[in-house]
This record gives C-alpha cells, structure tokens and sequence, in this order.
C-alpha cells in the first residue's frame, strides 16, 4: 500500500484538449499523480482559433470545491483559468481558511491566440485576493509585464522578481524570461535566497505550443506533491514540456497549432 500523490487543478475546459483543464488532467497523469479537477469556465476552441467562453456560476464552483475537499485536501493545488469574478473571490475565501501543502496560481491573461481569459474586474481580485495566498506564481513574460503594469517589453531583473511577488515567502516561475540567441531562459525566483536560478534550453521549431503553460505549472504541480524539491521540480517541468513538444513534432499533425504529446513517456513506439 501507498499514498497516491494528489493535485486539484482548477481551470477553464479546452475542447481541443491541448489546454486547460484537459491539459491539466493529462499532465498529472502522466506524472501518476491523482488529479482531481474543477471547471470554472467552459471555452469553446480549435488548437488555432478561440470562439467562445461560458463562465460556470460560482455557486457551482464552489459546490464542486467543497465535494472535493469532502474526499481529501488534495497535495497542491494549481489554479489556472477562473474568469468569473466572483468565483476568483470565492475561491481566495476558501484557501485563506483551508490550504494544500503548494498552492500554485498560473495568473492566465490570455489565450495563445489572444483571447482574453480574465475580465478587468477579475484581474483586480486576482491580484489583490487570489495571487497573495499562493506558494508559487508561474507567469510568462506577457502575463508578468501585466502584473508589473509595464508599458514595454522588458528585461527581468531582480527588481522586478521583488515587485512581482504578492508576499514575501512566495517563489516565482518565469517562464520564457528570455527570448533571444535561440535560446528561452526560464528562471526561478527563490525567495529566502533572494536569488534567480536560470534555465537556458534551445528554441524548438514546431507548431505544438498549444497549452505549453497550462502543462508546464501542472508538471511543477505533480513533482511537488511527489515530494520533489522546487529547484528540481521546475527543471523537471521545463524538461517534461520539451520532451511533449519533440514527440508531437512527430505526429502527422494537420491544422496549423497543434497540441503537445502529454504521453510520450507511455508510448512504445
Ligand atoms: O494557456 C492558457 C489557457 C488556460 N485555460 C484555458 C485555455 C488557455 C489557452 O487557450 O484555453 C481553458
């Protein structure tokens, strides 16, 4: 007998399967973790094109965390896409009394092609309800030029590692903190350090970068309720997203985006 490894992924549902909770779900699998998941939002979209979002109710929301924790407060907790307002005040309600081992908040902004997954009144809560409970923000460089409330493309430093935490014992995951010398340079902010570890890794040439985030702050989930340490847990998660990237270069793969390969490590090809 063993403890099966739990992560709760609360996200927004992508039809195409490539983000969002199905990306969730996939990825912490993968990672023989037990996902439990609640789904805050219903968006209706291709790999390439997003059409549509139908938020849940937040009393539905809510109603589902609360059947959750009747089971188990799960390991971590890894927020992604909420949009309803209300729901993301809500939730910051419940994980002020009631909290996991990590709680990881992936301050979504917009989808890949665009579309705006928050409203202005949401992105306020999230800032000022939601992001100040977190262990872990994992923000890209354009959801971190959002909460910096930076006019210009900028280039990350200490500084900026200090303005973006919402409290002084919170790490911060930069992802694609640097772009250039086809190189994209993932940094961890420790806080007790006050230090930036950097991860440099080549740029890969591909059309699946659909959900590539959404996998990414699943994977630093899973490896945290494994036990594993946060350095290790964030290159693993940045090896894991470039290992599901190269396997669906592979696939014949007809639309112009595609999604990542979540399951390569199970396949016997
Ligand atoms: O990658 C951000 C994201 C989060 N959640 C949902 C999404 C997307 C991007 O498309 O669809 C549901």
């Amino acid at each position: 007998m063993r403890k099966i490894p739990s992560v709760l992924t609360i996200a927004g549902s992508d039809p195409s399967g490539g983000a969002g909770i199905q990306a969730d779900i996939k990825t912490i699998s993968a990672h023989q973790c037990y996902a439990y998941s609640i789904i805050t939002a219903i968006t209706a979209q291709s790999n390439s094109t997003f059409f549509s979002t139908f938020p849940i109710p937040p009393s539905i929301v809510e109603e589902q965390f609360h059947a959750v924790l009747q089971d188990q407060m799960p390991d971590v907790i890894k927020i992604g896409m909420i949009y309803h307002p209300k729901t993301i005040s809500l939730l910051a309600n419940i994980l002020q009394k009631k909290r996991p081992k990590w709680l990881i908040v992936d301050p979504v902004i917009e989808s890949s092609s665009g579309r705006s997954l928050i409203t202005p009144e949401g992105f306020h809560i999230l800032k000022t309800e939601l992001l100040p409970l977190a262990n872990i923000i994992t923000p890209n460089l354009s959801e971190a030029r959002y909460l910096l409330n930076l006019e210009k493309p900028f280039s990350p430093t200490l500084k900026h590692f200090k303005d973006l935490q919402f409290s002084p014992d919170q790490f911060i995951v930069l992802t694609n903190g640097d772009c250039s010398d086809n190189n994209i340079v993932d940094m961890l902010y420790q806080p007790a350090q006050e230090e930036i570890i950097e991860y440099a890794h080549p740029t890969l040439e591909t059309k699946h970068s659909h959900g590539t985030g959404c996998t990414f702050s699943s994977a630093l989930a899973a490896n945290l309720a494994k036990g594993t340490h946060i350095k290790q847990a964030f290159t693993n998660s940045i090896n894991y997203v470039t290992n599901a990237i190269k396997h669906a270069n592979q696939w014949i793969w007809l639309p112009s985006l595609g999604p990542l390969d979540h399951f390569y490590d199970f396949r016997k090809e």
